[in-house]
């Protein structure tokens, strides 16, 4: 097959965040994977029947149980002595925070031998833009919409890289497609890993996050240098950060520009600026240390 393994022409919308972690997601495994794929945008535009965007082997897995169907693969590939075919399942927010986590967090306390990677838009964007437990605070859904009522989510981003860590599992790591070539070694290190892994990809959604279609890897870039996500590793439970931006950039950077976020006021803006600095330096402090 020429050129990537993940072709163009599928259905995603002009600068789709997650679109581009799916071709990289490919170029770092090469082409002996096995992917299972709960639905999603990423399911649903990439396999319209009878076309398919995956030039390697791939399975439809319903919406909640892509690690389950990625576990019996990869017990399967063991029976038949096939160490070399690599698993990959893969979910979005949804798939993987919400209706997937317990069969996600079964998987990496089995420790089958699979690579589990979340796409995160940070909502259900296949269905409308609904609400994930990865939708930030104060991000507008259709589901949580801003108005005199609620300012958007008013609950926080659940911290799923570190309730994937506390399954003690040889591997997890964040990742942006803002910063490419450490999503790929990210990957192609957790690939060399024998047993469980989690890698979460920060993949901006254009319609959802309600931002032009040629900003995706700008605000997946600013999202790491404002701190509202960070790049790190946790390797045999000790962790690495590994993007330390030398004065992190004002939120307000991040947050303007985005649809979902411009009911925010200044109060608002300051409030998220707080929290982002509070955690950001939190985690900062635990760098190098055996968390798990
Ligand atoms: C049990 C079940 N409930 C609801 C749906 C409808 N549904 C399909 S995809 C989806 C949202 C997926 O969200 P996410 O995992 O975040 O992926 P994204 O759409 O953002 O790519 C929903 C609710 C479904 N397919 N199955």
């Amino acid at each position: 097959m020429k050129g990537d393994l993940f072709a163009p022409g599928h259905r995603a919308c002009a600068g789709c965040g997650p679109a581009i972690a799916m071709r990289h997601i490919l170029r770092a495994s090469g082409p002996d994977v096995i992917i299972a794929q709960a639905t999603g945008c990423m399911e649903v535009t990439t396999t319209p029947y009878p076309e398919t965007a995956w030039g390697v082997p791939w399975i439809h897995v319903t919406f909640e149980n892509a690690a389950s169907v990625a576990s019996g693969i990869a017990e399967a590939l063991k029976m038949q002595g096939r160490e070399n075919t690599k698993v990959i399942a893969i979910g979005g927010d949804g798939g993987s925070a919400d209706i997937g986590f317990g069969a996600l967090s079964g998987m990496l306390e089995r420790g089958h031998d699979v690579l589990y990677i979340t796409y995160d838009n940070e909502s259900y964007a296949n269905t409308g833009v609904q609400r994930s437990g990865l939708t930030p605070m104060y991000a507008a859904t259709t589901t949580t919409p801003a108005g005199s009522k609620i300012p958007g989510k008013t609950q926080r981003k659940k911290d799923l890289p570190m309730i994937a860590a506390a399954h003690h599992i040889p591997y997890v790591a964040t990742a942006s497609i803002a910063f490419i070539e450490d999503f790929e070694a990210k990957i192609r290190k957790a690939l060399s890993i024998k047993g469980p892994k989690y890698i979460q990809v920060l993949a901006p959604c254009v319609p959802g996050w309600g931002i032009p279609e040629n900003k995706t890897i700008y605000y997946a870039r600013k999202a790491v240098e404002t701190g509202m996500w960070v790049l790190y590793e946790i390797e045999n439970g000790k962790l690495k950060i590994n993007y330390r931006p030398q004065k992190l950039a004002p939120v307000k950077e991040y947050l303007e520009g985005q649809r979902r976020f411009k009911h925010l006021t200044p109060e608002l803006i300051e409030k998220i600026q707080d929290f982002v600095k509070a955690e950001y330096e939190k985690l900062v402090s635990k760098d190098g240390m055996q968390l798990f």
